[in-house]
C-alpha cells in the first residue's frame, strides 16, 4: 500500500466550521480500534525507548514523559501516519492539496505527576511559517479536566498576539524574547472562554496551531493519561529556521523560504514520495554532537534570561485545583 487509507468518514461541514471559528474541535469515536491499538503499541514501545533528548525534556517531574519524533523508531507509529486516516482529516481541515507529516509528540503524565502544561500556540517554537497547518491530539486513556485534559481559549488562534512559547519544563532556547507574555489565564478564567473535554480512547481534537491551549497536571490518583500529538502541513507551509525555534535534528531536504520536503516530513497525501518512503529503512537518531549544539544553546540562553534586568513573567498558576474553574462550556454549547 502507498497511500493513506480513506477515513471511515470524514469531518462534516459543520466539524471544520467549527475547527475554524474556534481553533479547535473534538471528533467523538472517530479512531477505528486497530488504528488505536496500532498507536498505543507505538507509544508504549517509545515510552521504553526513549530518545536522550526526550529523557532530557522529562528530566525535571517525576512520572512525566515527553518525546518527539517517536515515528523514527517505532514502526507502529510510522505506519499510522503514513497509512492511517489522519492524513485525510488534516486535508479537510487545512484546506490543502498536498499533506505533509511535520512531527509526532508524546506527552504521558501518571497519576499524580505534577506537570501542568502551560498555555501555549505552538507556532511560536516551530521552525515554519503557513497558514496550513494542523495538530491532532490523541489520548489513549480517559481524560478529564482533573486527569490533564487539554483546555483551550476559544478562537485564540484569531487573536494578533504571538506569545513566548513555555514548555512544560520553561526550556530557554525557544522562549523569543520579542513575543509577547502568555497572560495568566488561570488568575482570571471568568475572562476567557475555555473549551475542554472529557475524551475517551477513540476520540480525538483536531486544533489550529495559533490556539492557546494547556492543560493541569493529573491529579488523579490512579489514572495514567497518555497522548500522541500528530502534527500536519500543507501547500503554503515554507521552512524557516532560526534561533529560538525548535531545531529538527532528522536529514531533509527543504531549504529556508521553500516548501516543507525530504524524509524528516515526508508527503503523505495526494501520494506518497517513493525515495522519502524509503528512507523507512534507515532508523535515524540525532547524533550526540547535535545533542550537545541544542543543549549549548539552551544553557546559553537560560544564562542570558538571568543576567536580564527586568525578569520575564512567564510562570503561570496552576494550583488551583482543576474543579475549581468553571466547569466545561462546551457541555452547553455542544448539547
Ligand atoms: O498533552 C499535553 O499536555 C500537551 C499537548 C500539547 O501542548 C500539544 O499537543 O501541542
Amino acid at each position: 500500500m502507498s497511500f493513506a487509507i480513506t477515513p471511515n468518514r470524514h469531518l462534516t461541514p459543520d466539524e471544520v466550521h467549527r475547527y475554524r471559528e474556534d481553533g479547535v474541535v473534538m471528533i467523538k469515536g472517530a479512531i477505528d480500534p486497530n488504528w488505536l491499538k496500532l498507536i498505543e503499541t507505538g507509544v508504549d514501545k517509545a515510552r521504553a525507548n526513549m530518545s536522550a533528548q526526550g529523557r532530557f525534556m522529562s528530566r525535571k517531574t517525576s512520572g512525566y514523559q515527553m518525546d518527539t519524533f517517536l515515528w523514527k523508531r517505532a514502526d507502529e507509529i510510522r505506519d499510522a501516519i503514513y497509512y492511517g486516516p489522519f492524513a485525510h482529516w488534516a486535508k479537510q481541515l487545512m484546506g490543502s492539496e498536498q499533506v505533509r507529516f511535520f512531527y509526532d509528540q508524546m506527552f504521558v503524565k501518571e497519576p499524580g505527576a505534577d506537570a501542568p502544561t502551560p498555555w501555549h500556540q505552538d507556532l511560536s517554537f516551530w521552525p515554519i511559517r503557513g497558514e496550513q497547518i494542523t495538530s491532532f491530539w490523541i489520548p489513549l486513556d480517559r481524560v478529564t479536566r482533573e486527569s490533564s485534559g487539554l483546555m483551550y481559549v476559544r478562537g485564540s488562534h484569531k487573536w494578533p498576539q504571538r506569545f513566548k512559547a513555555v514548555s512544560p519544563d520553561y526550556v530557554a532556547a525557544i522562549i523569543d524574547e520579542t513575543m509577547d507574555d502568555i497572560p495568566d489565564i488561570n488568575s482570571n478564567p471568568d475572562q476567557y472562554d475555555l473549551l475542554d473535554w472529557e475524551m475517551e480512547p477513540g476520540d480525538i481534537l483536531m486544533f489550529h496551531p495559533l490556539t492557546l491551549h494547556g492543560s493541569y497536571g493529573n491529579h488523579h490518583r490512579t489514572r495514567r493519561r497518555r497522548a500522541l500529538a500528530l502534527r500536519w502541513t500543507g501547500d503554503d507551509v515554507v521552512w524557516a529556521p532560526k534561533s529560538k525555534r525548535m531545531p529538527v535534528h532528522y536529514r531533509h531536504d527543504s531549504v529556508v523560504g521553500g516548501s516543507l520536503s525530504g524524509a524528516a516530513f515526508p508527503r503523505i497525501l495526494p501520494e506518497h514520495v517513493p525515495a522519502e518512503r524509503e528512507m523507512r529503512r534507515f532508523p535515524e537518531s540525532p547524533s550526540k554532537a547535535q545533542l550537545m549544539v541544542s543543549l549549548w544553546h539552551n544553557v546559553t540562553a537560560a544564562a542570558r534570561l538571568k543576567l536580564r534586568a527586568e525578569p520575564l513573567r512567564l510562570q503561570q498558576t496552576w494550583t488551583t485545583p482543576p474543579a475549581a474553574l468553571r466547569s466545561p462550556s462546551n457541555d452547553v454549547r455542544r448539547s
